[in-house]
């Protein structure tokens, strides 16, 4: 197209040829001449209550589907409010466009009002920060927007649009729509990981990063199945492989199964597909020696610069999920696998350690139980939604992920991340059963979403396990300062009331029987539902109450006293 058009009409013309078809935004006057443009434009938008809930949104569709998600905010505060999404995106290589407005060209420099530098502020947060001072150069820079965002490890890019270069009138030709590259294994590099997993004793295969299809999802469950490879899933990464398949074993999570530590500390082999293995799933970077693992470690991963970051490969292997699994396919055992009883075990230690009916928690609501109901009643690719609390563990451990595109959890470990997480997805499927899992810290953080959901009529579920405190935050203060409890406690509304008044279905659940009549109301009522869940607070993780915590702390202190 080269008749003239705004620089407004120019990005949305953009976004559309990239294949865009869902927006979220909180609007600003900086951007006017976009919002014009999209008046006229098949892209859905959904205007949401605060910036940090629209890049979470964003975030979570870029998840879900592989293309970036896209954001717009305003400039100064609306840009640091979406910087929660923008981490978020960093952090877990999610693709993410954030466009925002910037002031305009001829008074930038003086601090004009809610001016900010978006190179500065976004510069180690972002893969990339580009300003687009020149409205010809609209499709040049959007386009290559879209290829660093998804090329490589996908992150999040941040577009500053000078509101006057919004306005102008210009003659400019479109781009085409990006293509994503996929990368390949070399032969030699495949045969080599096949002669290692068949000299190996006790290999293990761990999974994690993005940029996974549920193709390459089950090519690589065809390629364990026939090597019998014990699967374990990295750090809020288990919509990778099925909780069902007989080889999976179990994720690297925050208070990880202790006897599937021992099996990967004792693996003399480790094919790291896909993740990066930091802090989380490292377990503080003490699982693997670095620089150099005692295990090998093949390491496969779609960004050259990862291979050999942190962890010196025995082989690296630079390729994405979908070439390496490609390439998996020909790859056949010449021998029985020697470890297919040690699969088994560890298959069995991981049932065993997922089991419901093993735990027992204080006061009347039982989370087991709750989990259990889940697992019955729920379709099996529900999606699940969280962001940063304890109470994840319940849906971490307990629910059996066998779905891909079904898990939105941040491996930044952010919280508010849940509620928006949900309704980004319920707006991009709404087909699908969406169930978030909050605390009652967490949930407030972006509480104000639950507001979107109703405007939209987004049934999603919203679980809130409330404790009355930021209890992981306690947790450790017992556990480092027994006794000392400091800045932690909530006084919370009734988030019952709080769903109706909204708009919205609430339920108050106080004990095990409540929860299941409670969520088929919620299921059947059609709109976006709250159970407030009470949960006692000594029940502060499935194996050990918070009495038992500050207990074992003083112990400590006193062992070390005498
Ligand atoms: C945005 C953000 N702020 C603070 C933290 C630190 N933090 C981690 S968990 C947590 C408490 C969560 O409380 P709640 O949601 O009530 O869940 P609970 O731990 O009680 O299950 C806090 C404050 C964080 N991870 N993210």
């Amino acid at each position: 197209m080269t008749t003239s058009r705004t620089g407004g009409q120019i990005l949305v013309d953009q976004l559309t040829i990239h294949g865009v078809e869902q927006l979220f935004c909180v609007p600003g006057e900086s951007f006017l001449a976009v919002l014009d443009a999209l008046h006229d434009a098949t892209v859905a938008v959904t205007v949401c209550r605060q910036e940090g809930g629209a890049a979470m949104m964003a975030e979570a569709q870029g998840k879900l589907t592989g293309k970036p998600g896209i954001c717009f905010v305003t400039r100064g505060p609306g840009a640091t409010n979406a910087s929660a999404g923008i981490h978020i995106a960093h952090q877990d290589s999610t693709p993410m466009l954030l466009f925002v407005g910037q002031v305009a060209r001829d008074m930038m420099g003086r601090e004009a009002f809610q001016e900010l530098d978006y190179g500065a502020v976004f510069g180690t947060m972002a893969k990339w920060v580009v300003q687009i001072d020149d409205a010809k150069r609209i499709p040049e820079l959007v386009s290559r927007a879209f290829h660093v965002a998804t090329s490589g490890r996908p992150g999040p890019v941040v577009i500053a649009l000078p509101e006057d270069m919004l306005t102008d009138v210009v003659e400019t030709i479109d781009a085409l729509p990006y293509a994503v590259t996929e990368t390949s294994p070399s032969l030699s590099a495949m045969a080599e990981l096949q002669q290692r997993i068949e000299s190996a004793e006790r290999p293990v295969a761990i999974l994690g990063g993005s940029r996974w299809t549920d193709a390459a999802v089950q090519q690589f469950a065809a390629f364990v199945e026939r090597f019998s490879l014990p699967v374990y899933c990295s750090f809020r990464r288990q919509m990778l492989f099925s909780s069902n398949h007989p080889c999976y074993c179990g994720d690297l999570g925050i208070g990880a199964n202790p006897k599937l530590l021992a099996r990967i500390r004792n693996a003399d082999l480790v094919l790291l597909m896909g993740g990066r293995m930091s802090e989380m799933p490292s377990q503080s970077y003490e699982l693997f020696e670095i620089p150099t693992p005692r295990q090998q470690l093949v390491h496969v991963h779609v960004d050259a610069d990862e291979l050999g970051k942190i962890y010196r490969a025995s082989l690296p292997i630079h390729a994405s999920p979908q070439g390496f699994t490609a390439a998996l396919t020909a790859m056949r055992p010449s021998d029985t696998p020697r470890w297919i009883a040690k699969t088994r075990e560890a298959r069995a230690e991981f049932l065993t350690w997922s089991d419901t009916t093993r735990i027992r928690i204080p006061g009347p609501l039982q989370m087991g139980e709750v989990m259990a109901h889940l697992r019955e009643v729920l379709p099996a690719d529900t999606i699940f939604c969280n962001g940063a609390g304890n109470f994840a563990t319940w849906v971490h451990r307990f629910w059996p992920f066998r779905a891909f595109a079904s898990q939105l959890a941040p491996t930044s470990g952010s919280m508010g991340y849940g509620l928006p997480a949900g309704v980004g997805a319920k707006r991009l499927w709404p087909e699908r059963e969406v169930v978030v899992f909050a605390g009652d810290g967490d949930f407030m953080m972006h509480g104000q979403e639950f507001a979107t959901a109703v405007q939209y009529d987004l049934p999603i579920i919203v679980v809130l396990l409330d404790n009355a405190m930021y209890g992981t935050i306690r947790m450790h203060q017992e556990r480092t300062y027994p006794g000392r409890v400091s800045a932690t406690k909530l006084k919370n509304p009734d988030f019952r009331g709080y769903a109706v008044i909204f708009g919205g279905h609430g339920e108050r659940v106080e004990t095990t029987e409540e929860f299941g009549p409670a969520l088929a109301r919620a299921r059947a009522s059609g709109k976006p539902s709250i159970l407030h869940c009470l949960l006692d607070p000594e029940a502060i993780t499935p194996g050990a109450s918070l009495t038992q915590i500050r207990d074992a702390a003083f112990a400590r202190t006193e062992a070390k006293a005498n």
